[in-house]
């Protein structure tokens, strides 16, 4: 089984060489705090149709058909994640995207540390003691998963949420309430049987992050000290 495996996770890696492990370089969306935000990132794309929607099925996906995002929360609060199909986004991408993404709880590995992937010893390793279908990389759409780096250190992702583009219009937005903490976002293709092109055209895309901006204490109080004098002048009102 695990020639097997590591057979077919060659045979899938090698003419990708040219896409890079997990990171975020280009596509940190930073800090927030209470004021919230928006950023948008018009220059990203990514290799094939269907890297979100491979993720779906028991053999799971290639994390290299997806692109990762970061940002983090300094607050509970709600954002808005929206991506769109952007042909002009690189210089060699192409329309048609039909994107999907997930939000998870946790971060990949960074500088100094080795970047994750999918075909790393370790990362083989645990994905064969899954058993089960042999799998295509350790990325999953709906669930929790982990991946390690070539030092054998893993990162784990806990499941936050999705949004995938089902009418087809090269859109897709999603809301999630989250906890303060660190956040990456994987985007991919939810063409699922986009992956029987070979050609892994790069279809460019354009990514928001929106973070919205919550109440801080002393507005709360201020919020609170108007309603008691409203209430104070109904109740001399009623006294009358
Ligand atoms: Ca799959
Ligand atoms: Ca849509």
């Amino acid at each position: 089984m695990k020639t097997t495996f590591a057979l077919l996770a060659t045979a899938l890696t090698l003419p990708t060489f040219a896409h890079a492990h997990i990171g975020y370089n280009g596509r940190n969306f930073g800090s927030f705090d209470a004021a919230g935000g928006s950023v948008t990132l018009s220059n990203q794309a990514v290799s094939g149709n269907y890297g979100w929607a491979d993720g779906l099925d028991d053999d799971f996906g290639d994390s290299h058909r997806l692109r990762a995002f970061r940002f983090t929360l300094g607050t509970e609060t709600t954002i808005t994640f929206s991506v769109a199909a952007n042909p002009g986004a690189t210089a060699s991408s192409v329309a048609g995207l039909i994107p999907g993404f997930s939000i998870f709880s946790g971060l990949a590995h960074v500088s100094p540390f080795k970047a994750d992937h999918d075909t790393a010893a370790a990362s083989i390793d645990y994905l064969e003691s899954l058993g089960g279908v042999a799998k295509e990389g350790a990325f999953r759409a709906l669930a929790d998963w982990r991946i390690a780096n070539d030092d054998g250190l893993f990162s784990n992702f806990t499941f936050m949420g999705y949004a995938a583009d089902t009418d087809l219009d090269g859109q897709v937005s999603g809301t999630f309430t989250l906890a303060a903490g660190d956040y990456s976002i994987f985007v991919g293709g939810a063409n699922y049987i986009a992956q029987l092109d070979p050609t892994l055209p790069s279809y460019g895309m354009t990514a928001t992050l929106t973070v919205a901006a919550v109440p801080e204490p002393e507005t709360y109080a201020l919020l609170l000290s108007g309603l008691g004098l409203i209430g104070a002048a109904a109740r001399r009102r009623m006294s009358r």
